[in-house]
């Protein structure tokens, strides 16, 4: 049976989150930002939503620079949260764990899938498949997502990048050679713009260059390793299996408070059954927390997250509490009455693997 694997990534993931909470901000440029504090305007942009693209805007991009991209055009500029959206991947991620035959989160905002099981080896179904995720993903989350089904991981990347946003591209593998022979050397998974200097510099401009380019010459230039990699890539065949992380990459609890509230006690003792239940997973599975994010939901149902990252990992149940009491105390501070409550434990560190790294540093 054929392999048949998929790559799903986000459209414009972090400005289109914020705009599911505020669907107003739809049809003006969005700009997620990283601010840095020094100004008001220094920092730079995180990512933006197509609106804003329109003018020029990218990721990194100074916000100053981004500014006079609009050129006076009304724009919304948002504080980066990146609680906020890992509570979104977390949601969309689940959905496809359930989904799939083998499922390897790559990012934030995507993740490589098996469904040659599932599919029988059949690209119909696999297309098929493919758009009724992407129903589910935007009836569920109100999140479109693009994705690429192909052979491998190499063309499944290339193929969910090819029709963004909101697409959907099939690319079987005896089509492989033709899809990619229209693309720029660029879009190969890690080729960056020195490789791609580096190829044209020796006469290698195109995808179909690439492919039937001699091995000494690639090997000269790149070494073994990375040649073989790109004579394969281009010539659309990759064998990196879909690795389904086995391990616990989160743990969370979300519940609805028994009454709206702003009272930091109230809270707490209510998300003390969770916080101990999150606790017993943790300890049973022997690992060790280093992130934890609170995360609050008012009445308009937008959501808000404090989160802290710990200098050491740890699984001490006080501690735990202790975070998560003061993330509710900062976090309230900043909004109204509460009407769900919830807590996020990620950067997990497996304990057996702790001991081994102290056996070998004493
Ligand atoms: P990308 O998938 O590269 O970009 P995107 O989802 O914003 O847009 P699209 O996929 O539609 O082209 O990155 C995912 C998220 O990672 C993005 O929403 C914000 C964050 N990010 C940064 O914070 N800085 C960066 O330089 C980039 C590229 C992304
Ligand atoms: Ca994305």
């Amino acid at each position: 049976m054929s392999r048949i694997v998929g790559h799903l990534d986000l459209d414009y993931f972090y400005a289109q989150v914020e705009e599911v909470e505020e669907p107003s901000l739809k049809d003006a440029p969005v700009l997620v930002c990283v601010f840095s504090g020094r100004t008001e305007e220094s920092g730079v942009v995180s990512t933006s939503n197509y609106k804003a693209r329109e003018y020029g805007i990218k990721s990194g991009m100074p916000i100053t620079l981004a500014k006079r991209r609009l050129d006076g055009v009304e724009g919304t500029f948002i504080r980066m949260d990146r609680g906020k959206y890992e509570v979104y991947s977390d949601r969309v991620m689940d959905i496809l764990r359930g989904q799939v035959d083998v499922l390897e989160q790559a990012g934030i905002d995507e993740a490589f899938f098996d469904v040659t099981k599932k599919t029988g080896g059949d690209y119909v179904a696999a297309a098929a498949f493919a758009l009724d995720l992407k129903g589910k993903i935007f009836r569920e989350e109100r999140l479109t997502c693009s994705v690429g089904i192909g052979p491998n991981k190499v063309v499944a990347k290339i193929a969910s990048d090819f029709q963004k946003p909101n697409g959907l591209t099939v690319v079987r593998s005896d089509e492989a050679p033709a899809f990619l022979s229209r693309l720029s050397i660029g879009k190969i998974y890690g080729v960056g713009p020195k490789t791609e200097k580096l190829l044209e510099e020796n006469g290698i401009t195109t995808i179909p260059n690439l492919a039937r380019a001699p091995a000494e010459i690639l090997e000269d230039l790149f070494g073994k390793k990375l040649a073989v990699y790109l004579h394969n890539a281009s010539n659309g065949l990759d064998d990196e299996p879909v690795v389904g992380r086995g391990g616990t990459s989160q743990l969370s609890r979300m519940i609805t408070l028994k009454h709206d509230t702003h009272d930091l006690d109230q809270v707490v003792a209510q998300l003390l059954p969770p916080l101990k239940d999150v606790h017993d997973k943790l300890v049973s599975k022997n690992l060790f927390f280093r992130n934890v994010s609170a995360i609050g939901i008012p009445n308009d149902l937008s959501l808000h997250t404090r989160s802290k990252t710990l200098e050491t990992p740890t699984n001490d149940y006080s501690v735990l509490e202790g975070e998560v009491r003061a993330l509710f105390a900062l976090l309230l501070r900043e909004v109204g009455d509460l009407r769900r409550a919830g807590v996020r434990l990620s950067e997990f560190q497996d304990m057996a693997d702790q001991h081994a790294l102290t056996e070998f540093t004493s």
